[in-house]
């Protein structure tokens, strides 16, 4: 058994684990070894190639490097002695003479210098060697500056670009003492591939990368130079990055990756530049309410003045105005003619205290978020068949598998944390399966196999694949036989999909179908990941049932490295839908019409019923808005004029409302049509928890705080409420968790306490002492008798289909640097800076064809409208089709899309129209009727 190893250390004897480094034993004893090139944080190789760390072992002639030499039983290391002692300190001395004086250092506190203090170094007995040889100042990048007049060559940024984000990017030019880091074919910084994740960064022991935003003019700059740290959780995606907030003067001074379960130190570019939206001169500061004589309600506010249509209010006056309008319409046309969309961007408690406020103060459950245009249909599918809508295992899960499914998902743009750890994945061997019509820049040439097939022929091609499992008998018997039903309908009805009739709609040949269908039923442990590509289709509950109908052929659930992952989006959708922001369920999921639910909720809500029907959604509450049956909307951290899958017709309802109250950090398009705006905090500026994709409870810190009168969502959330009539007496988000527990089994073992000192705990969690359970289901599904089911999917086609007025196919999604409506990072200053642009991508063919330049400009227009946007030349986009990401007002791309919904998870078909594309500087062509 013996992984365990005996060695002595300074003088005691101690013990380490098989694969163990010198350092890292001497590391977990307090004692301190100078290191450099090393990096102890998760993800990093140990190199040994600058000498600092060198200690010696009893009967060798030369010292060794503790950071990558492991200790043997019976070996005698001594890191204190005078002989080890004086080389490290030699090998610091030889540095100190190539680095800028510390006094004009780029990083006054950088680790190096810290080093140097370690071993008693200030000063050189050697001549600089260097002075010729350095490209200095590389600032052509908005967010980062590379001074190489402070490398020491030690490589920890190539590891961390290459091994720890595989971006691929940073190499080294050059040997030895001349060499140096460059990136791509020695490109400047801001002109190369990079991504601008900031890990090399992050990595940077000496200052010679830095964040721009902490240098000066000459260069000059101190990581320490902050007056606090918080510890809290990135405000962008469901990956749910832990973030270390360095506030200088009440504002974030920079943000560093820390050591997260989802994130290990790594951030993407939002995540680490993109905080500034908060301190953007648009924030709302103040409660504002609509002038008696502003202009028609329209998108005609502008909001660096938003005084033309709207006047300063108190809060006093503003929350009064703002319930006395919803409770008027209440006792006028019943509580039925108000409605209320919450939010995936605020806290857990946030979301939970905004649906009981609709529920409790209204008497109805007309009340959704975002995750209807989500993952609704993914969601749907999971309820039915596994009886639960949650991932079956954390994304980081891969590194247990040895194949992997990406299927309509654009991790490393959309889940660039996640992304990398997929990437890792494939450098050991894993064989990744990509699924997407569009091919994927960053992920492709990772992938054994890439299929980019027709878009909306997902059923076409999963089923294919089954029909071949099916028949080559690939499945899991054992497993079906065990933890599934329905088996045997589903075979029957899969024998009609053979690869050679599916080759035929889906445009991938029988024989790749074939050769993938093996892949992953022979696999040990496979995993399959999914993103909008899947679920916003008319038919996006079926492409979820096949893939789970996929997993459970081959038994790819329940185990290590094998499972079910929706990608979640929003950083608190997943939480957010816990807490029952969702018109059809009570937290944690309890069915509206379930009686036992409805009477333990009447119990802790004291006394309210809750009504049995299950609520509208989304689009539909829209759609009685835009009727005239919704007079009221109080809506909290959303923009559905620009969301909505059909804004023409959102920004009508949204004007025809007698009263909306909008609660934001903006005057976003949808506050355009507010007859009173709640100026509200961003994540960095609250405390709460927060659910990320991988059902990791998180614990949000207030770092800064909210500008102006701007006050936490929660606080507001609670004073309404009490204007509304409801006895509600929340002081504290913590008291909003406990009542959350109450009713949330999801929450057992998981304390507000625990979350404190833990940060992060994952659901379900099986006590005091567990972290959570990552993988879910080995042994059953909260289903009838422990078994999940197959559910049959037909080939049913998009809502519409091209013809000869619109003959191409238009595609929406998203972009690395954007976060949806763009209403936060285009107002932050690197994601601006670097796409700063409405614009769209299309072949170069195609382009070409009609006679426009690569930047030129184009028309998009649709059965429901027109947009002119600049287009970028992209191999990736079929010729046939036009991908458009939604954060540009200018351009928005949901004048175009087709509202058409999947009938069960009620979600648009936001990947899938019908368009025509010309020259912006042709005359726009009239449409045959
Ligand atoms: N940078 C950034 N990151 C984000 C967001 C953001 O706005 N910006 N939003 C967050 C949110 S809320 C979400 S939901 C996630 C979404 O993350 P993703 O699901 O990755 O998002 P999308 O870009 O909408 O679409 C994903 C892919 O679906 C493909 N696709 C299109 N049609 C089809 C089809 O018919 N079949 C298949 N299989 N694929 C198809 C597209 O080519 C695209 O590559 O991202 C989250 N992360
Ligand atoms: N064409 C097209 N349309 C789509 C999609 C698509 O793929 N294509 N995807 C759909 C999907 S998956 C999603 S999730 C939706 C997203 O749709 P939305 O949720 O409407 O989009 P966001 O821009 O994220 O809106 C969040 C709002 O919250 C505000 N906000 C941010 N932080 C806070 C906070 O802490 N407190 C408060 N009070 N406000 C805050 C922001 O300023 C912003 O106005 O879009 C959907 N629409
Ligand atoms: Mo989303």
């Amino acid at each position: 058994m013996s992984d365990t190893i005996r060695f002595i250390l300074d003088g005691e004897e101690v013990e380490a684990q098989k694969g163990d480094t010198i350092w890292e034993v001497a590391n977990g004893r307090g004692l301190k070894i100078p290191h450099l090139c090393h990096r102890p944080e998760p993800g990093y190789r140990p190199d040994g190639n600058c000498r600092a760390c060198m200690v010696e072992i009893e009967g060798e002639r030369t010292l060794a490097a503790s950071c990558i030499r492991e200790p043997q039983e019976g070996m005698v290391v001594t890191t204190q002695s005078n002989r080890a002692k004086t080389a490290r300190k030699m090998v610091m001395e030889l540095l100190v003479a190539d680095q800028p004086e510390r006094e004009v250092a780029h990083d006054k506190s950088s680790h190096f210098w810290d080093m140097a203090d370690l071993n008693g170094v200030t000063e050189s007995r050697f001549p600089s060697m260097d002075a010729e040889r350095i490209p200095l100042l590389d600032d052509s990048h908005v967010a980062m500056r590379v001074n190489l007049d402070a490398c020491i060559q030690c490589n920890l940024c190539v590891r961390a670009c290459r091994e720890v984000q595989v971006n691929d990017v940073i190499g080294m030019a050059d040997r030895g003492h001349d060499a140096f880091p460059v990136f791509d074919l020695d490109d400047p910084m801001g002109a190369s591939s990079c991504v601008a994740c900031g890990e090399c960064v992050q990595a940077c022991p000496t200052g010679a990368l830095m964040p721009a935003s902490i240098l000066d003019d000459q260069q000059q700059g101190d990581r320490n130079d902050f007056d606090s740290e918080v510890k809290s959780i990135c405000p962008f995606c469901g990956v749910g990055c832990q973030v270390s907030i360095k506030v200088k003067d009440d504002k974030v001074a920079y943000v560093e990756g820390i050591n997260g379960p989802s994130n290990e130190g790594r951030l993407c570019v939002k995540g680490r530049f993109g905080f500034d939206y908060i301190h953007h001169g648009h924030r709302l500061t103040k409660p504002l309410i609509r002038r008696d004589d502003a202009p028609e309600k329209g998108l005609n506010v502008d909001p660096s003045n938003p005084w033309t249509h709207f006047r300063e209010a108190t809060w006093e006056e503003a929350l009064d105005f703002a319930a006395k309008g919803l409770v008027d319409l209440r006792s006028y046309y019943g509580g039925k003619s108000v409605a209320g969309f919450g939010s995936a961007k605020c806290t857990n408690e946030e979301a939970y205290l905004f649906q009981k406020l609709i529920r409790q103060g209204f008497k109805h459950n007309n009340v959704d978020h975002c995750t209807r245009l989500c993952h609704a249909s993914s969601v749907a599918a999971l309820m039915e068949n596994v009886g639960s809508g949650a991932v079956t295992a954390s994304f980081n899960e891969i590194e247990n598998a040895d194949v992997a499914i990406v299927i309509g998902a654009n991790p490393t743009e959309n889940h660039p944390v996640a992304a990398t750890y997929f990437k890792q994945f494939t450098k050991r061997g894993g064989e990744l399966i990509i699924m997407d019509p569009r091919g994927q820049n960053g992920l492709k040439r990772h992938a054994a196999y890439n299929l980019q097939f027709r878009p909306g022929m997902d059923v076409a091609l999963l089923n294919a694949i089954m029909n071949v499992i099916v028949e080559e008998k690939l499945y899991d018997r054992q497993y079906i036989e065990g933890f599934t039903e329905g088996f045997f309908e589903f075979r029957e009805h899969i024998r009609a999909f053979t690869p050679e009739r599916m080759a035929e709609i889906c445009g991938i040949d029988a024989e790749t179908i074939r050769s993938v269908a093996r892949t992953f039923a022979d696999a040990r442990a496979a995993m399959i990941f999914w993103g909008m590509g899947v679920s916003q289709h008319v038919h996006g509950t079926d492409n979820s049932r096949c893939l789970i109908s996929l997993a459970l052929l081959c038994g790819h659930v329940g185990r290590p490295g094998t499972g079910l992952h929706p990608l979640r989006g929003q950083n608190n959708v997943q939480g957010a839908s816990d807490a029952g922001l969702i018109p059809h369920v009570m937290p944690d999921y309890q069915s509206v019409a379930d009686r036992e639910v409805r009477d333990l909720f009447r119990h802790i809500w004291r006394g309210t019923e809750i009504e049995e029907t299950p609520g509208l959604t989304v689009v539909e509450i829209m759609d009685r808005v835009y009727r005239g049956e919704i007079r009221g909307m109080y809506v909290l951290g959303e923009n559905p004029a620009m969301s909505d899958p059909d804004v023409d017709h959102a920004r009508k309802a949204l004007a025809k409302l007698d009263h909306l109250v909008v609660q934001d950090i903006f005057l976003t398009e949808t506050a355009n049509y507010a007859d009173v705006i709640l100026p509200a905090s961003a994540l960095p500026e609250k405390s709460g928890t927060v659910t990320n994709t991988n059902r990791q409870v998180q614990m949000v810190r207030r770092a800064v705080p909210t500008p102006g009168e701007a006050r936490e969502d929660w606080e507001i959330v609670v004073d309404l409420a009490r204007r509304i009539g409801l006895d509600w007496d929340y002081d504290d988000p913590r008291e909003v968790f406990d009542e959350m527990k109450m009713s949330m089994r999801s929450l057992h073992h998981i304390t507000w306490k625990r979350l404190e000192t833990e940060s992060s705990v994952t659901y379900p969690c099986n006590g005091p002492e567990d972290p959570g359970q990552a993988v879910v289901f080995g042994d059953g599904f909260p289903r009838r008798a422990g078994r999940a089911k197959f559910t049959p999917a037909r080939v049913t086609p998009p809502a519409e289909a091209p013809d000869k007025d619109f003959p191409m196919v238009l595609t929406t999604g998203r972009q690395l640097e954007h976060w949806h409506t763009g209403s936060m990072t285009r107002r932050a200053t690197v994601l601006d800076a670097v796409e700063p642009e409405a614009n769209c991508s299309i072949h170069p063919a195609t382009l070409r064809q009609m006679g426009v330049e690569a930047g030129g400009r184009v028309r998009l227009t649709t059965r429901r409208g027109s947009v002119e946007i600049m287009a970028r030349a992209d191999r990736n986009v079929a010729p046939d089709m036009v991908f458009l990401p939604f954060a540009y007002v200018e351009a928005a791309a949901n004048i175009l899309t087709n509202a058409a919904l999947d009938p069960f998870g009620k979600i648009p078909e936001f990947k899938y129209s019908a368009v025509r594309v010309e020259a912006a500087d042709q005359p726009a062509r009239v449409a045959a009727e």
